[in-house]
């Protein structure tokens, strides 16, 4: 494994990269500065290297996916950020949708029988949809089936839950795991920085309210991921900012299981005008997250946003985890432009996609429990 990086030690001319590389090799941190001159100087196939070493340092050949399913509750939403292709203000809801209870726990019945370990519920921010709605909602899906995993709202949504409600974040958490919920995904993060915020996300939970939340979701017992939305108009020392709060609260709470980096698809929104970045420029940011973020175990690549062969070029470039076999209800990439209009995948799909990269295909639950090592395993249910 180390034969790779060492040739790269010995190869490399430009000194600051040179040091990176042998920090990499050492498990050292990078620091803020270095992450800006990999960002500014580290070619491809260096950032792939380095990022691939730590990934098999981490995981070996293992690529986790998991079975689940998504509920889009609604899509009517008070916020209107630039990038969203998906959302419908509330003032013109007739062309949205909205799911009443009844009609999402139907949707969970129809996984009846099927071994899916874990329903993902997010969706706009609706004022009529509060926190009794979603206690209902989160404790009718555990009456019906109660290991089925869920991993529910964005900090964006539990903040506007929680002002509503008037309830702390504690408050508001606590009754929400009571009711149910186990996990938070890592939706609504954006970018942090203030300066690109304000201009894409204004008027949503700030930066630090997204952490805040997720920190004491930490606290109180439940793990959850961390996205960052990239390729639209923020800079390399934006990036920087985002990941560096991330890996701060991960020193701390140590509560956060995957990054997932999610490239802006520029169809049918406020941002059309600003050209998708380039799948070096994709590859390029993978691995250096790969690298800087050494404190999150994991590096999730969401299919459905980059498409199947580029998700399974990501596998080469630090990221061990595909996402899942999620049916058709995920729309926020469709409507967005990605080239996955209708983005389902078998698990026999996933398993050969990670297997024609030549490495192990490992069904996981929302914790990264091992549920099934498909290497050797060609039969399937
Ligand atoms: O927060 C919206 C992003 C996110 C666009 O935790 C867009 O396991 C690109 O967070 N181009 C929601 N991205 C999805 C999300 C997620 C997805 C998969 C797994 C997990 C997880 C979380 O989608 C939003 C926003 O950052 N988004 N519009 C767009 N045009
Ligand atoms: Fe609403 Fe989320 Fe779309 Fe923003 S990204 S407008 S919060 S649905």
């Amino acid at each position: 494994m180390s034969a790779g990086i060492n040739l790269l030690i010995e190869s490399t001319s430009d000194i600051d990269l040179k040091e990176i590389a042998k920090k990499v090799k050492s498990g050292i941190r990078i620091t803020d500065e270095e992450c800006l001159k990999l960002f500014q100087k580290g070619e491809l196939a260096f950032v792939g290297t380095l990022a691939n070493y730590i990934r098999e340092k981490l995981h070996g050949d293992n690529t986790y996916f998991n079975r689940n399913f998504h509920i889009e509750p609604t899509n009517v939403c008070v916020f209107s950020c630039k990038f969203c292709s998906y959302s419908r203000l509330y003032a013109h809801k007739e062309e949205g949708w909205e799911l009443s209870i009844d009609q999402m726990v139907d949707i969970v019945k129809t996984y009846d029988n099927k071994p899916i370990t874990e329903v993902h519920i997010v969706g706009g921010v609706h004022p009529k949809m509060n926190m009794a709605y979603f206690i209902e909602l989160i404790q009718k899906i555990k009456a019906h089936r109660p290991n089925l995993h869920i991993k529910a709202f964005t900090a964006v949504e539990l903040d506007y839950m929680f002002r509503k409600a008037k309830l702390s974040v504690e408050e508001g958490l606590q009754q929400l795991k009571d009711a149910g919920l186990q996990s938070l995904p890592g939706g609504g993060a954006e970018i942090f920085h203030p300066e690109i915020r304000e201009i894409i996300a204004g008027d949503k939970v700030s930066g630090e309210g997204w952490l805040r939340i997720h920190e004491v979701a930490h606290e109180l017992g439940m793990h959850s991921n961390a996205t960052m939305l990239y390729g639209h108009m923020e800079k390399y020392e934006h990036r920087i900012d985002h990941m560096s709060k991330l890996r701060s609260l991960q020193d701390k709470t140590k509560g956060f299981n995957t990054f997932i980096p999610l490239k802006f698809r520029n169809a049918n929104n406020d941002m059309s005008h600003i050209v998708e970045s380039t799948i070096n420029e994709d590859m390029r940011l993978y691995a250096i997250a790969r690298i800087y973020l050494d404190n999150f175990p994991h590096l999730k690549a969401y299919w459905p946003m980059l498409g199947r062969q580029n998700a399974q070029l990501t596998l080469s470039f630090g990221v061990n985890d595909i996402d899942g076999t999620i049916d058709d209800s995920t729309k926020i990439y469709s409507m967005a432009g990605s080239e996955e209009q209708s983005p389902s995948m078998t698990t026999e799909e996933l398993v050969n996609l990670i297997k024609q990269s030549k490495r192990k295909p490992i069904e996981r639950d929302t914790l990264y429990n091992v549920i099934n090592d498909y290497s050797e395993i060609s039969v399937f249910n």
